[in-house]
C-alpha cells in the first residue's frame, strides 16, 4: 500500500545511528546534505542531538531510491522542491522500519554497561557523558535505556546494597541517571494534541528509574506523557486523570507492599462513572518477578521491557478508539 509523505508522523524519535541503519545513508552524508539543502533539517535534544521523524527517514528513503535510479541529489532536492511548489503528492511505499533498527553494530550494548559503572562510582561525570553519548550515536534511544542505562544502575544498586560502595555513591549515580532522564524527557514538546498518559509510581514507591524511562519512552513515541515522580497517593492520581480527561494512567512498583496498593485503582475508576475512564497499565519489579502480584491488580500488566509495552498500548489505545 502506497503512503503520501505527510501521512508518515513527524514526531522527533530516531537518533541518527537508526537513519543510517534505515536509509543507508551514512551520518556524514546526512550532515552534509544538512548544511546544504532544506530536504531534511532534524530537530536536536537538550544535548545537541539530531533526532529524525518516521517521516524524514521517509523521504531519505525515497531521495535514495532517486539517486539509485541515476539522479544527483541536487537533481532530487530541485524536484522535490518542485514537487512541492505545485502542490504534487509524493508517494512513499511503508517499511517496517523497526525491523531494521539496531542490527550491524560492530560493538553490542552490554559493552557500555561497565564503562558507565566504572564512571560513575569515581564521580567522573564527563567519562559518564562521553560513555552515554557514544552509546547514543550508535544505538536508538530505546535500546540505550533498557540495555546500557538500566543494567548500569541496578549494578550500582546491587553493589550498594552488597555493601561495596556507600550509599552517596549509589545516590550520586542514580541522581546523574535520573538528571539525564529528566533532561531527555523535557526536550520533547508537550503534545497537547495527543493522547494523555500519566505515568507515575505507586503509594511509597521510591523506585521511580523504570517509570522514568517509561515516561520518556513514551514522549518519543508522540505521546503525551505526564510524569508524576515517586510515591503518588492512588485516588490522587485517578482524581487528576479523569480531570484531564487521560487515556491512560500507567504505575510502577518494585515493593509488594507498592504493587497491592494498586488493587484500589480500578474499583475507584469504577466510583468515579467517568463516562470514559483511563485504562489502568502497570509495571515494575514487583510485577515482572511474582505473577501472584499480575492476578491481585485488576488492570493491564505491560511486561518488563518498556519497548513492549509501548506497543501494547498503541494496540490498546487503538482497539478502545475502534470501540473493540
Ligand atoms: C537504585 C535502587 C534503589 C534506589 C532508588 C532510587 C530511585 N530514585 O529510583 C534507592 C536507594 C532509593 C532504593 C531504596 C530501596 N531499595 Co532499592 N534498589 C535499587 C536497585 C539497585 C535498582 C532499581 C532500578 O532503578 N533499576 C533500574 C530500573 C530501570 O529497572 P526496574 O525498576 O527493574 O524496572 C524494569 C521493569 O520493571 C520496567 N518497569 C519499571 N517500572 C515500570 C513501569 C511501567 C508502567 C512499565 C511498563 C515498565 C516498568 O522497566 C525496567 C526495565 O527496563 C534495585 C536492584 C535491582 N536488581 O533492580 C534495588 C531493589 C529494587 N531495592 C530493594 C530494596 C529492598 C530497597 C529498600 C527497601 C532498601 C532499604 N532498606 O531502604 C529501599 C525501598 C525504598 C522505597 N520505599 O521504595 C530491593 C527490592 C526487593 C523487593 N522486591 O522488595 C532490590 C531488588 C535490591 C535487592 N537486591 O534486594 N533502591
Amino acid at each position: 500500500m502506497r503512503r503520501q509523505l505527510e501521512d508518515y508522523p513527524d514526531e522527533p524519535i530516531y537518533n541518527m545511528k537508526a537513519v543510517e541503519q534505515q536509509t543507508g545513508i551514512s551520518a556524514a552524508t546526512l550532515r552534509a546534505w544538512e548544511r546544504r539543502y532544506t530536504l531534511i533539517q532534524p530537530k536536536r535534544t537538550a544535548s545537541g542531538y539530531r533526532l529524525y521523524s518516521e517521516r524524514d527517514v521517509a523521504l531519505l528513503r525515497w531521495v535514495r531510491r532517486q539517486m539509485e535510479e541515476g539522479l544527483t541529489i541536487s537533481r532530487v532536492v530541485a524536484m522535490l522542491e518542485a514537487a512541492r511548489q505545485h502542490g504534487d503528492t509524493i508517494y512513499i511505499e511503508p517499511q517496517d522500519a523497526s525491523a531494521v533498527l539496531d542490527r550491524h553494530t560492530p560493538q553490542p550494548p552490554a559493552e557500555f554497561v561497565q564503562p558507565l559503572v566504572q564512571a560513575l562510582i569515581s564521580l567522573d561525570t564527563e567519562r559518564a557523558d562521553e560513555v552515554i553519548e557514544q552509546a547514543f550515536v550508535l544505538f536508538t534511544m530505546p535500546t540505550v535505556y533498557v540495555e546500557v542505562i538500566t543494567p548500569a544502575l541496578v549494578e550500582i544498586g546491587e553493589l550498594w546494597h552488597r555493601g561495596e560502595i556507600s550509599i552517596s555513591i549509589e545516590h550520586f549515580a542514580t541522581t546523574y541517571l535520573r538528571g539525564r532522564l529528566l533532561g531527555l524527557l523535557q526536550a520533547y514538546p508537550h503534545r497537547s494534541d495527543m493522547p494523555m498518559i500519566i505515568v507515575g509510581c505507586a503509594p511509597g514507591e521510591r523506585h521511580e528509574v523504570g517509570a522514568l524511562i517509561f515516561a520518556v519512552m513514551l514522549r518519543q513515541h508522540g505521546f503525551n506523557a505526564i510524569y508524576l515522580g515517586q510515591d503518588v497517593p492512588v485516588d490522587d492520581i485517578v482524581q487528576t486523570a479523569i480531570q484531564e480527561r487521560a487515556a491512560m494512567i500507567c504505575l510502577s512498583a518494585s515493593s509488594a507492599a507498592s504493587a497491592l496498593a494498586l488493587r484500589e485503582v480500578k474499583p475507584l475508576l469504577a466510583q468515579s462513572q467517568c463516562p470514559n475512564p483511563p485504562l489502568f497499565g502497570y509495571g515494575g519489579r514487583a510485577f515482572d518477578t511474582d505473577p501472584e502480584l499480575r492476578r491481585q491488580v485488576d488492570g493491564y500488566y505491560l511486561g518488563s521491557d518498556p519497548r513492549d509495552a509501548i506497543n501494547l498500548i498503541v494496540n490498546l489505545l487503538r482497539s478502545q478508539r475502534d470501540g473493540r
